[in-house]
């Protein structure tokens, strides 16, 4: 069976979002962060770099959060566009845009320390960057209508996007302050697998 290695509302949410959708058996395994659990030599011969997920499927033991949505994706149909089209090279273009420079970015405004001495200037200034970042997702989605990030159908990006704005609910402009994204994560929030991920992972209000 699927193990998916999490804690809840890090970055393991965007996975558990797919594999909810996608609806396959999966089992989900608590990495114990406040016993530095991803830093346990069993935790670190799945993932060296001791960051939370880390998914087993078979033999595959994969981790990098986007990794694992396109591997699901190429596994179960139905969640990304036919190999080759203009609409595969936009999702590969969003799901890379998303992990190495949102994403990025985003762990930067949460782990400052350890980018600097003075943690309260790269938080201000991680946050300064991400809001741009954001003002793109709205565009995008400005462009085409949805209902999703991609257009008509529903891929393994969004559970990506869902998650990168949630967490920046706590910003000065969170990603919700666009009308546009903010219709949009309502949409995929009342999602019925939205919603069972929410209630396991017992995320509180306002979940974005
Ligand atoms: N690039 C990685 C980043 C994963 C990541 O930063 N995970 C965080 C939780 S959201 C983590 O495990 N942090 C533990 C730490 O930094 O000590 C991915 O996308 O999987």
């Amino acid at each position: 069976m699927i193990e998916l290695h999490y804690y809840p509302s890090n970055a393991s949410f965007a996975p558990h979002l797919l594999l909810e959708e996608i609806g396959v058996p999966y089992a989900l395994r608590l990495v114990d962060r406040a016993q530095q659990g991803h830093n346990s030599p069993e935790y670190l011969k799945l993932n060296p770099n001791g960051l939370i997920p880390v998914l087993v499927d078979g033999d595959v033991v994969i981790y990098e959060t986007a990794a694992i949505l396109l591997h699901l994706a190429d596994r179960h149909a139905g969640f990304a566009p036919a190999p080759g089209t203009a609409a595969r090279a936009d999702y590969y273009k969003w799901m890379v845009w998303l992990t190495n420079t949102l994403q990025a970015m985003l762990i930067h405004w949460f782990y400052p320390d350890r980018m600097a001495a003075d943690a309260a200037d790269v938080k201000a200034h991680a946050e300064v960057q991400i809001a741009p970042m954001l003002d793109q997702l709205e565009a995008q989605l400005q462009r085409h209508g949805g209902p999703w990030f991609l257009g008509g159908h529903y891929t393994a990006v969004d559970p990506l996007v869902f998650m990168l704005c949630r967490w920046t609910r706590l910003q000065a402009r969170p990603a919700k302050a666009r009308p546009t994204l903010a219709a949009y994560l309502q949409r995929v929030l009342e999602r019925p697998a939205t919603q069972r991920v929410v209630a396991k992972e017992q995320l509180p209000d306002p979940v974005y």
